[in-house]
């Protein structure tokens, strides 16, 4: 990576560690919902999608990958709104090749092998990327994309997020393998284990799996070992569960402040750029959040838009139905 790129990719991983601050507030004041932090994955999550091209690659996202998807195009504002349950912060911009947000473990694998293997039908030669946990890879739907994926040689990069925990399961909990990585070549699929902390390393894999992908060669699963700095989401007490001083060797190795000391010592970034990245990520964060607050409230009746496009009978009694209560509760 150019110390450009690495500067590029050091703006995002403040953006989003800056976005995670603001969120976890706004969830303890009541105006977001539970969010999910990708604080100590950054590296991870940014590095990987560096390795992509927006114009033609697609993105298949879980929940923790929020630079990813800025960096793919879509807007912060967005972001916000899903976390305020508003039915805009789900719909894709046109023209950003990214899935929505997938709360539902493993669910989005079928769908990115079926992406790629149809981008590939069609004469494309676009890539996906789809993001999960360790926790994801105990579901069927993993060894189901696996497979369908090494057999049909879709491409396809399965990026798996190995953080540590699963909620509060730790890794060993979820399987005997030594590493996820090395279930791949079960599956007839390549199998890498990276530093999930280390930028650089995250992206020269990555961006070797998708070239690799690109030219027909083939899925790969990429093992991302790195550390979620905190709890599994606002909802979560890892004081619970995580012995203290356990996290002590991670928090060593914070990605962000990893990323600082290299451009620092390569004579890319001093203090006056450190700063203006702060103040630069601090006003977007805030456009994007003004944004977001000033949107129009949908309206309790969207529940039942964007659903079906010919709604059934029942479906359509119940809106009206509901309509009809929240008028009478104004
Ligand atoms: C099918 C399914 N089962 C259970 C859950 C509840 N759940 C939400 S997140 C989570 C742990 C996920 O851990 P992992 O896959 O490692 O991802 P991480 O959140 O650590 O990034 C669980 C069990 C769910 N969302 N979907």
């Amino acid at each position: 990576m150019t110390d450009e790129a690495v500067l590029d990719a050091l703006r995002y991983m403040t953006l989003a560690r800056t976005f995670d601050e603001r969120a976890t507030s706004l969830q303890r004041q009541g105006r977001f919902g539970t969010f999910s932090s990708v604080r100590g994955q950054e590296a991870s999550v940014v590095g990987s999608a560096s390795a992509l091209d927006p114009s033609r690659d697609w993105i298949v996202p879980q929940y923790r990958e929020l630079p990813a998807l800025l960096r793919h195009g879509l807007p912060l504002e967005n972001f916000a709104l899903y976390f305020m349950g508003h039915p805009d912060g789900g719909a894709i911009p046109d023209g950003v090749r990214t899935l929505p947000i997938q709360i539902s473990l493993a669910a989005q694998l079928p769908q990115a092998v079926g992406l790629a293997w149809g981008l590939r039908t069609q004469g494309g030669d676009g890539v996906v990327v789809t993001y999960f946990g360790d926790g994801a890879s105990s579901e069927g739907d993993f060894h189901e994309s696996l497979n369908l994926a090494g057999v049909t040689r879709a491409p396809v990069v399965f990026f798996l997020q190995n953080n540590g925990w699963a909620i509060s399961t730790p890794r060993a909990a979820q399987t005997a393998a030594r590493t996820l990585a090395e279930r791949a070549p079960g599956y007839g699929v390549e199998g890498v284990l990276v530093d999930g902390n280390d930028l650089l390393a995250v992206h020269q894999v990555t961006a070797a799996a998708v070239a690799r992908a690109r030219a027909g060669g083939g899925p790969t699963l990429v093992e991302s070992l790195t550390w979620r700095a905190g709890a599994h989401n606002t909802a979560d007490d890892p004081t619970r569960y995580v012995e203290p001083g356990e996290d002590r060797e991670w928090a060593d190795r914070d990605p962000v402040a990893r990323v600082e000391r290299y451009l620092r010592a390569r004579g890319a970034l001093d203090d006056a750029g450190h700063e203006r990245l702060a103040a630069e990520c601090a006003a977007e964060v805030e456009r994007a959040l003004t944004v977001a607050f000033e949107t129009p409230d949908a309206g309790a009746a969207s529940l039942f838009d964007h659903v079906h496009a010919d709604p059934p009978t029942r479906l359509v009694e119940q809106r009206a139905a509901w309509v009809a209560r929240q008028e009478g509760m104004a």
